[in-house]
């Protein structure tokens, strides 16, 4: 009886190094004739060995000839499994094509559009003066020539924090703090937010950016805020537009000027034209020369020197440039919208 116990467990470890060597499938079928065939496999030779031990060793060794042969089945069918089931082909990689490229974000449309203006007035040698979003009274109106409860203040719909303070209405409180401390030859643009208590619709929104201009210095005159302007929008507009400059009235300018550009959608040649009304015209930029009593207010002597001011909203040109009809798309963050104009 020990002789056979001993039988199985050298059988066995036979077959566990004789399935480690298999690479094939006809490997398989070799190790299974060597154990399961049916007339020379060595199970059936354990078999026949069994018959000869004593009635009361039989179910013991039994057992253990028939867990060799369930172990010997099922490891060659498991074995067969691993070699018919395809393999995934490993795929090749072709280290010279392109690298897959991932959407990481992009700067917004807005400040993709502020920084071409920007880059317009720094290749001509303008710098740029950022200021705060909160000012007083006197900085945001008063130092612009709007004296207290002056009708001019209903232009625009204040948003006030105390009787003093407010989000400012436009960027030009940055021009008077930079002229009290700087004096001129000043030229400078100053791009930001400006806040106004208003509803939101396709042309107007509570929150947006501008950005404006001042150049101060001695004998600055009309004809340099003119080619100035002129300059900007043909760049802007990639010299294909019509300009002209009509009078118009800032408080903090006199002589004052609105500039316009031939309309970008129907060149004039629409009298339904959604984007103009008709007129032909877009109104694009305010402007004018800086009045004597602004430059009085930061103490610059308005008989030795003189400026010229201007300013624009960023979104309502942004929308005549890229024919949006409504301001609200730019802050609604629709990527299918602000994919458009992502760099690539
Ligand atoms: C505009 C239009 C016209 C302007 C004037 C000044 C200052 F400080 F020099 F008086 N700042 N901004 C100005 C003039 C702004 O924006 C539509």
């Amino acid at each position: 009886m020990k002789e056979l116990k001993d039988k199985i467990e050298e059988h066995k470890r036979n077959f566990d190094r004789a399935i480690a060597q298999v690479k094939d499938e006809n490997a398989i079928q070799k190790v299974r004739n060597l154990y399961l065939s049916r007339k020379r496999g060595y199970l059936r030779f354990l078999f026949e060995d069994l018959k000869t031990l004593k009635p009361e060793e039989k179910p013991e060794v039994g057992q253990m000839v028939n867990d060799f042969r369930n172990y010997v089945q099922d490891k060659l069918q498991s074995l067969k499994e691993e070699f018919t089931t395809p393999r995934p082909v490993l795929k090749k990689v072709d280290l010279t094509l392109p690298g897959k490229k991932r959407y990481w974000g992009s700067p917004h449309p807005i400040l993709l559009f502020q920084q071409e203006i920007e880059n317009i007035f720094l290749r001509m040698g303008f710098s740029i003066a950022e200021g705060p979003e909160i000012e007083t009274d006197y900085y945001n109106f008063e130092a612009l020539n709007f004296p207290p409860h002056h009708p001019a203040r209903d232009d625009w719909d204040t948003l006030y924090i105390t009787d003093d303070l407010l989000l400012r209405t436009h960027t030009s409180p940055v021009q008077i703090r930079v002229m009290e401390k700087k004096k001129p030859p000043i030229m400078i643009i100053n791009p930001g937010k400006v806040y106004r208590k208003e509803d939101p619709d396709p042309t107007h929104l509570p929150m947006f950016y501008q950005v404006e201009g001042l150049v101060v210095d001695i004998g600055i005159t009309l004809a340099h805020l003119k080619g100035t302007l002129e300059y900007f929008l043909k760049t802007l507009f990639h010299e294909k537009i019509k300009i002209r400059f009509r009078p118009s009235f800032f408080p903090f300018t006199e002589p004052s000027a609105e500039v316009d550009i031939g309309c970008t959608v129907c060149q004039g040649k629409s009298k339904e034209c959604r984007v103009c009304g008709g007129s032909g015209w877009i109104e694009i930029l305010g402007s004018g020369m800086v009045d004597p009593q602004v430059l009085k207010n930061v103490n610059i002597d308005p008989e030795k020197y003189s400026g010229f001011a201007f300013g624009l909203g960023v979104e309502r040109t942004a929308m005549f440039a890229f024919q949006i009809p409504d301001m609200r798309y730019f802050y609604e963050n629709d990527l299918r919208f602000i994919r458009e104009f992502s760099l690539k």
